[in-house]
């Protein structure tokens, strides 16, 4: 009786899941909008004794954003390390829903693989919160010599604490600030506008910081939130606002570039475990292997993009560097509240 109960309770879970999967928001515009299938042709064909295992991936990015591209070099390079004994499905456009959901259900197990930003899993395993300190990084070489060292490495078993396993960091470059009510051109231009974050503590601290208002909410609901006036504005990086079209409904971008918040896949610890030794390292090695191929889409797209928004009319601001330094002012007070890791902080910003 009490497992029948539990069964159901999964399987409606589960239902849920789908559903809120697809009420996401605004088809992708840059991109192929997501269908409902996933990505099936990443991985061999099934055994001929039929022992294959398929395994689960959620992305909320619509197919072709370049860590899409990613998760399916990944399943590719999964099913040629284990000889197509583990398939990777890849469900893209958030088909399992959105990143704070799907990462509880990586938790307990009922998605095994998700490419999520590191913000929302930063409140599980605080530590990643150093690898979004606003300005933490000189330039992008510099986010890549942490995260592809010992700095990287460690971060990534720290998420073992969250039950689950950190597999790979990919790249997402910069985040700005973007809004439909007026060009921003100084720290002081941000005061009281509505700006939409991802659900984590430290970037609502961010927009505070800065003289905004923050409102913590999904990705798959901020084009709406622009549209209806809920919000004034949100930050992100060229590819995100390109191709969830928040580019239409917020015209004002202002490269002001104040984090680079890198992008991690997981896998569910309870997966893994299940899972014989050989074919957890093949895992661990084709996510290893796939950093590389998706860092190389990530330029492309980012260039695309930035031209984009340039050729659909958006007003795109560039900072100079006197103005940059008054934003990194006015968020050096991020840096006191990450006192607890000022170590790992030293450490990152030492790193040649
Ligand atoms: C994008 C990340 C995505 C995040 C999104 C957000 O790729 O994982 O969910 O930002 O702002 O850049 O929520």
């Amino acid at each position: 009786m009490a497992r029948k109960i539990v069964c159901l309770m999964v399987a409606t879970m589960l239902l849920l899941t789908v559903f809120a999967g697809c009420g996401a928001s605004k088809p992708a515009a840059s991109t192929e909008p997501a269908k409902a299938e996933a990505s099936k042709e990443a991985a061999p064909a099934p055994k001929p004794d039929g022992k294959q295992i398929v395994l689960r991936l959620a992305e909320i990015h619509p197919k072709g954003y370049p860590t899409e591209l990613g998760d399916e070099e990944f399943a590719r390079l999964v099913g040629e390390k284990t000889k197509g004994r583990i398939k990777v499905e890849v469900y893209f456009g958030a088909q399992l829903g959105q990143e704070k959901a799907v990462i509880e259900q990586v938790q307990f197990g009922a998605i095994d693989f998700a490419r999520i930003s590191v913000s929302p899993v930063a409140e599980f395993a605080k530590e990643l919160n150093v690898l979004q300190l606003p300005y933490i990084y000189r330039d992008r070489e510099h986010m890549w010599k942490v995260l592809q060292g010992p700095i990287g490495d460690d971060l990534l078993k720290s998420v073992e604490k969250a039950k689950m396993v950190g597999l790979n960091w990919y790249d997402a470059g910069a985040r700005s600030f973007y809004n439909s009510k007026k060009e921003i051109k100084s720290v002081e231009d941000l005061k009281g506008l509505k700006i939409r974050v991802q659900e984590s503590k430290l970037m609502m601290g961010l927009v505070k910081a800065l003289g905004a208002s923050p409102t913590p909410m999904p990705m798959g609901d901020v084009y709406s939130a622009l549209q209806t006036g809920v919000i004034d504005g949100a930050e992100n990086n060229w590819p995100s606002y390109i191709s969830a079209s928040h580019f239409e409904v917020a015209k004002n971008y202002t490269v002001d570039r104040h984090t680079m918040v890198p992008e991690i896949t997981v896998a569910s610890k309870q997966t893994m475990d299940k899972l014989s030794k050989e074919d957890q390292e093949a895992i661990r090695a084709a996510a290893k292997e796939a950093i590389e191929f998706q860092k190389a889409k990530w330029i492309e797209q980012e260039k695309k993009d930035e031209e984009k928004a340039k050729a659909a009319g958006c007003k795109i601001t560039y900072l100079d560097d006197k103005t940059v330094a008054e934003f990194q002012k006015a968020v050096a007070p991020l840096y006191d509240d990450a006192k607890d890791f000022a170590d790992l902080i030293k450490k990152i910003q030492e790193t040649k």
